[in-house]
This record gives structure tokens, sequence and C-alpha cells, in this order.
């Protein structure tokens, strides 16, 4: 009778894991890379098209490209992305978590760009080729990351969520910021906080490039519950207001994406499933290829709808305060 009225684990999962995971390891680079991981995602010249952190023995975090005809088996390319010499005003020595967006015939990344003398912060460099990389701005003040771009302007200006904060182990949200040429950001506004009761207890950030959808946008983030063992990092989904997307319609109140297999639950970092994409397919599918562990990568799918559903999800077990 409690379970028929309350079927939460038995209920089908909103996101379902590739068989074929972890889709993508270190093994398979050409280099000398130890990790793979939280790549950007994005259909090019009929490929899938993965710009992944690789985490060489040489450097902290190189982004390597690797392609793919279905999706499932990639190719790395045979050396990393020839990324461009750093602005002179922020001398960064580390970068990761790209998050690729299309927009007006330009891919722009919006990526961590961390510096040991100024800390990390929000960089962008655009391409069109993904040959050559031209960098475009760093485009945020000390402690801001996980920067992802609206594939459309709002208002005619540039959006893009972030998450601004003081020491990267604060509990922070998710902001919204406005620009009119990838430069110059203002209008900042935060969007959604972390909720104590639930998994996304201690911080979240943004996480996909935004799904334009007839119910808003879909945002597919991260939440980070700190346990006395460490952070375990989960992902969620919500909707923002299309032509308001600092306005949160919807929220829902289970994450859909967790790690549970041996290759999301250890590794360089346990306990981890992040993700920088999510594509939206020509069948309404949703492929996310998200980082596990921050040492491999996995494929989860789902339906367009059922992630719009979860959503409006509310959770019955839910402490509410
Ligand atoms: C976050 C970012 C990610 C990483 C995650 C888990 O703060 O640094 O790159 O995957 O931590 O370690």
């Amino acid at each position: 009778m409690h379970q028929a009225a309350h079927p939460v684990a038995s209920r089908p999962r909103i996101l379902v894991k590739s068989p074929h995971n972890p889709v993508l390891t270190p093994q398979q680079f050409p280099g000398e890379v130890m990790y793979a991981f939280n790549p950007g995602a994005i259909r090019f010249n009929g490929q899938y098209l993965l710009m992944v952190d690789a985490a060489t023995y040489a450097q902290p975090v190189v982004l390597w490209i690797a392609r793919s005809d279905d999706g499932v088996h990639f190719t790395p390319d045979p050396a990393p992305v020839d990324w461009p010499q750093p602005d002179p005003s922020h001398p960064e020595d580390c970068i990761y978590d790209p998050r690729i967006t299309f927009i007006d015939g330009e891919y722009i990344i919006l990526y961590a760009s961390s510096s040991s003398s100024q800390g990390v912060r929000v960089g962008i460099v655009k391409t069109h080729d993904f040959t050559t990389f031209e960098r475009v701005s760093i485009a945020s003040e000390q402690g801001n990351r996980n920067a992802v771009l609206f594939p459309e302007k709002i208002d005619g200006l540039y959006a893009r969520l972030d998450r601004p904060f003081g020491d990267p182990n604060d509990p922070c949200g998710m902001w919204i910021s406005y620009s009119p040429d990838l430069v110059y950001w203002g209008r900042s506004k935060l969007v959604m906080e972390n909720r104590l009761s639930l998994w996304d207890s201690f911080k979240i950030g943004a996480g996909a490039v935004p799904i334009k959808t007839d119910k808003g946008w879909l945002e597919i983030y991260h939440g980070v519950t700190n346990t006395g063992a460490g952070f375990i990092y989960r992902l969620g989904a919500c909707l923002l207001d299309l032509k308001d997307p600092s306005r949160v319609i919807a929220r829902g109140e289970d994450t859909i994406l967790w790690p549970e297999h041996p290759y999301e639950l250890s590794g360089r970092v346990g306990n981890v499933v992040f993700s920088c994409n999510a594509l939206l397919e020509a069948d309404e599918t949703v492929k996310i290829y998200y980082g596990s562990a921050d040492t491999c990568i996995g494929l989860a799918e789902g339906k367009l709808s059922d992630l719009i559903d979860a959503c409006y999800h509310r959770n019955h077990l839910r402490i509410r305060i």
C-alpha cells in the first residue's frame, strides 16, 4: 500500500546511463593523460565533438577535443587544443570546464580561467572551426566559474549564468549577467540558491548550455551535498523564463543523475557526476556527456519531455522548513 502510493524507488529514471559507459577514458588519449572529464559538447560538421578537461602529467589541465560519428565511440585528436596565449592582465595557469555555445555563427567557449596569483575567473574564447581559437575576454572579477552562455540573445544582449563565490567552499548560488559584447557584463542578479533539505543543499552551479523549450529554458545544473566524508556532486533540472531567465519557473526537487557506479564513485575526486553540456537531438532525446569522478566521461540520455516534467516534480519525503 505504502509502496504503491509512493513508488519512488521503482519509478523510471529520467536519464538512462549508456551501457557503453564510460564512453571516454584517459587511456584512449595519445598523450600522457591521467584524467579526462567535464567536457563541453556540441554537434560540429556532422559529428559529436567533446572538448575535454585532460589532466596530464605535465600540466594541471589542457583542453583536448575528441570526435565521434555515433555519439558513443570517440577518437581524441592527436594533440590538445592550441589554446590562445593568456591575456597579459590575467596569467592563467589552468583552464577547465568549457561550455560551448553556438550563437550568431560563432562557437563561444566559456571556461574557468585559473591563475595562481589571481584566482578563478570566467574566460571567453571563440572559434569557427575548432582548430584555431581566439581570445575574447576575461569576463569576471576573481572568484567566478561555472559560466555558460545562452544560445540566443535576450533583449539584444548576450546572457550568461555563472557562479560568483568568495571562498569556493562557501555555499553559493547561480547568477545571471548580461553583456552587449561578451566583454562588459552587468545587470547581475541571483537566480537560484542551494536548498538546505535537498540534494543540492551546499552549493549549486550552472551546467549545460540552456535548451529553449516552449515551457522555458531548460537548465541542467549541478548541486553539491557536503558530507562528513566529502562532497557529493549530482545533477538536477530547472526551467527559467524565456524572456526573463532570472525568473525560475520550476525546479525539480529530485536529482536526475547521481554517482552510483565504480567509475563515478572513485577516481581523482570520487562521488562526482558533473556536466557542462546537454545536446538536444532531432528526435527530442537529450544527450548529456558528464564527468565521472573527475576521471572519465559517461553518457546519459533522456527525453526532453521527461526532463521538463522533472522540473515540476515534488518530493513527498522532503522536510519542508
Ligand atoms: C568543481 C569543479 C569541477 C569538478 C568538481 C568536482 O568545483 O572544479 O571541475 O569536477 O568541482 O571535483
